[in-house]
């Protein structure tokens, strides 16, 4: 029995590529190795170029659609451009944060409402506004994944309000994969271990943060985008076609100490 997936002929949609280094750029290779059509999205023209010159290096051509997701009207309208493009969805990987600079840092408390609605909006509300918007377009098997942090179960310095809405996010891949549940679609998270990406560049102590897993992970390393891209194929495939409202920790074990 071959159980290694082929997703040729199905399509995938990545949300949240913003350079080599970006973690959906990791489950976008993954895909595509194995087989997947992609359709990425960007939030600004300004992405737009750089991205196409990254999915140069996929197998087979990809498409590119502009999202921004504090916007329903530009989320409905991608999704049915999308499918128009593309057919039916086999999955999506959400792979979208934001947070104001200045809420990451110091006490949390000092947080303030526009900064608390937005991180709130675009990092735990936009996944349940993506499910919506797909639901007449996904296949009887499509999974959806998105990307939280052990900041959301634990309190990590400086991650504050980013935590709250990480909380939030893993809490509406519960409730999402209830409701979705009844139609076939599987809603899961991976809860990634720290990875040097544009979200952490600004981050202070951002070496010690990575050198403590080296020190106090089970695995004694830090988790890489391939890695990330591999446990996201497996929950994007019929490899996890019994697993839906999880939260998989790919963090060298970190998350058990
Ligand atoms: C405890 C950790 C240290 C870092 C603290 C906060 C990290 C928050 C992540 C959040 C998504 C980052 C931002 O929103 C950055 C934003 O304010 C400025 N950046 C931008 O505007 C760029 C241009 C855009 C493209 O970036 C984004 N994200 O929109 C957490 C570490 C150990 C793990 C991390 C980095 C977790 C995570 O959630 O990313």
């Amino acid at each position: 029995m071959n159980i290694y997936p082929s997703l040729e002929g199905k399509t995938y949609v990545v949300m949240g590529v913003i350079n080599q280094r970006s973690i959906a750029w990791g489950i976008a290779r993954a895909l595509d190795a194995a087989g997947a059509s992609l359709a990425f999205t960007y939030v600004g023209e300004r992405f737009k170029a750089p991205l196409e010159k990254l999915g140069q290096e996929l197998s087979r051509p990809a498409s590119y659609y502009t999202c921004d997701v504090t916007s329903d009207e530009e989320i409905e309208q991608v999704f049915q451009t999308i499918h128009a493009d593309h057919g039916q969805i086999s999955g999506i990987a959400h792979s979208i944060a934001f947070a104001d600079k200045e809420a990451l840092r110091g006490e949390f408390s000092s947080v303030t409402r526009e900064q608390f609605t937005q991180a709130l909006d675009i990092s735990a509300f936009s996944l349940t506004a993506v499910v919506k918007a797909a639901k007449d377009f996904f296949t009887e098997d499509a999974s959806v994944i998105t990307l939280t942090y052990l900041g959301g179960e634990k309190m990590v310095p400086n991650y504050n309000v980013m935590g709250v809405a990480k909380a939030a996010l893993d809490a509406s891949v519960r409730y999402l994969a209830a409701e979705y549940g009844k139609q076939g679609v599987r809603v899961n998270a991976i809860s990634a271990g720290p990875v040097r990406t544009v979200s952490a560049k600004g981050v202070g102590d951002f070496n010690s943060i990575l050198e403590s897993i080296e020190e106090r992970a089970p695995l004694h390393r830090n988790v890489t985008t391939e890695q990330i891209g591999q446990s996201g194929l497996f929950l994007l495939s019929q490899m996890s076609s019994g697993v839906t409202g999880e939260i998989l920790h790919v963090d060298s074990g970190f998350h058990i100490l």
